[in-house]
């Protein structure tokens, strides 16, 4: 039930959407969580999901009171980013720990999309009497966590796609030349959204011809996101200094060769195909959604691109324009079929344009959702 929500309401929810943010790097597969706890129109408790098998942001947030305060809890308001959990999962249910404080009112911005819970958790609070409220600034508690309510919705990763190319659209000379195209602070931003990704997804042949790593080199990276290479002509040799990188590769090929050793963090496996021959990317999605990866930084040629694109498989764009001209000869952005008419063009929807050091960033979601 939505009902009309105060300011001071927005402002609270708004400290527990940047509590969430706290996680972002680390709470994967678990979704970002934030809450504020208030009583006589004073915070008294603040908390956030840091990491899966950790406490939620409730209970987080009802530690972080005193002991001695924590009468305060009878009658408060609890203001959480997400619906409290009615599981038990790696912890206990947290609407269980908010009818025990006695809280006298819970605002939520969003239902939790995990079949596990999905309204379950206000059920509970409602009737143990307490006032549950939601929908409060939901369309952004849902950006806080894209990857981790796709996955749950719909079983795989939340996809962005990674361009970056010349005022003309250009990625690469026509020789091939491509090193760089973007300045340090843009190149440095991808290293920070491959940290935000639990896995990077490209093929053999960027491996092999830009000598690509896809490793997070961050300040802010906390693990490696898994580096899943698609390898169509099983190009990829064990010996590639690619494996010699301390983050995991799942090496995706046409077929499995059984007398072939690969290297320990490399794990391989044997590609779907679709009727027209093509690797299954769908069916990769559903494989990366089932080994609980919330979001895909995928950064790889115009073909792969082109191929996810039209698989519908983007979810969101992330592009970064140089301050430069590269010429009619160079290489293009993205292979799309050719179309016929302007009805046919896909549309973008513009969710945050902004210069990163000497370059545009572009990030655009298809139009309509
Ligand atoms: C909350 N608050 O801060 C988070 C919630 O295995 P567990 O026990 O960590 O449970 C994970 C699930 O709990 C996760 O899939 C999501 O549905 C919910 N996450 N819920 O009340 C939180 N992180
Ligand atoms: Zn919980």
């Amino acid at each position: 039930m939505t009902s009309s929500f105060t300011s001071v309401d927005y402002e609270f929810m708004q400290r527990a959407l940047d509590l969430a943010e706290q996680g972002r790097f680390s709470a994967a597969p678990n979704p970002c969580v934030g809450c504020v706890i208030v009583a006589a129109g004073k915070v008294i408790g603040e908390g956030f999901h840091l990491r899966a098998g950790t406490p939620h942001a409730e209970i987080n947030a009802i530690d972080s009171i005193r002991s001695e305060n924590r009468s305060q809890l009878k009658g408060a308001t609890a203001y959480v980013t997400l619906e409290p959990c009615s599981h038990f999962g790696r912890t206990p249910p947290c609407a269980d720990a908010l009818i025990a404080a006695e809280v006298g009112r819970v605002v939520i911005a969003m239902q939790d999309p995990n079949p596990q819970v999905a309204g379950q958790g206000i059920e509970r609070l409602r009737k143990a009497g307490i006032q549950v409220e939601t929908g409060l600034m939901e369309p952004l508690a849902e950006r806080v966590n894209l990857g981790f309510c796709m996955r749950m919705r719909n079983g795989r990763p939340w996809v962005r796609l990674k361009l970056a190319s010349s005022l003309d659209g250009a990625t690469a000379l026509q020789n091939g030349e491509s090193q760089w195209i973007t300045g340090a602070e843009a190149r440095s931003d991808v290293h920070r959204w491959r940290a935000l990704s639990q896995a990077v997804v490209s093929s053999a042949t960027s491996v092999i011809r830009d000598n690509a790593r896809l490793t997070a080199r961050h300040d802010s990276a906390q693990q490696q996101p898994l580096r899943v290479i698609l390898d169509k002509h099983n190009e990829l040799d064990p010996g590639h200094p690619f494996f010699q990188e301390q983050a995991p590769v799942l090496l995706v090929r046409s077929h499995v060769d059984t007398k072939q050793s690969w290297p320990s963090n490399c794990e391989v496996i044997t590609a779907s195909f679709t009727a027209d021959g093509s690797f299954d990317l769908a069916a990769l999605m559903a494989e990366l959604g089932k080994r609980e990866i919330n979001n895909v930084w995928l950064e790889c040629g115009k073909s792969l691109a082109g191929s996810f694109w039209q698989a519908d498989l983007v979810d969101e764009l992330i592009l970064y324009l140089a301050p430069k001209l590269m010429g009619s000869a160079a290489q293009g952005l993205l292979s799309l079929p050719v179309f016929e008419s302007m009805h046919q063009v896909p549309s973008l929807n513009l969710i945050d344009v902004r210069c990163v050091g000497d370059d545009i960033r572009i990030i655009a979601t298809k139009k309509g959702e």
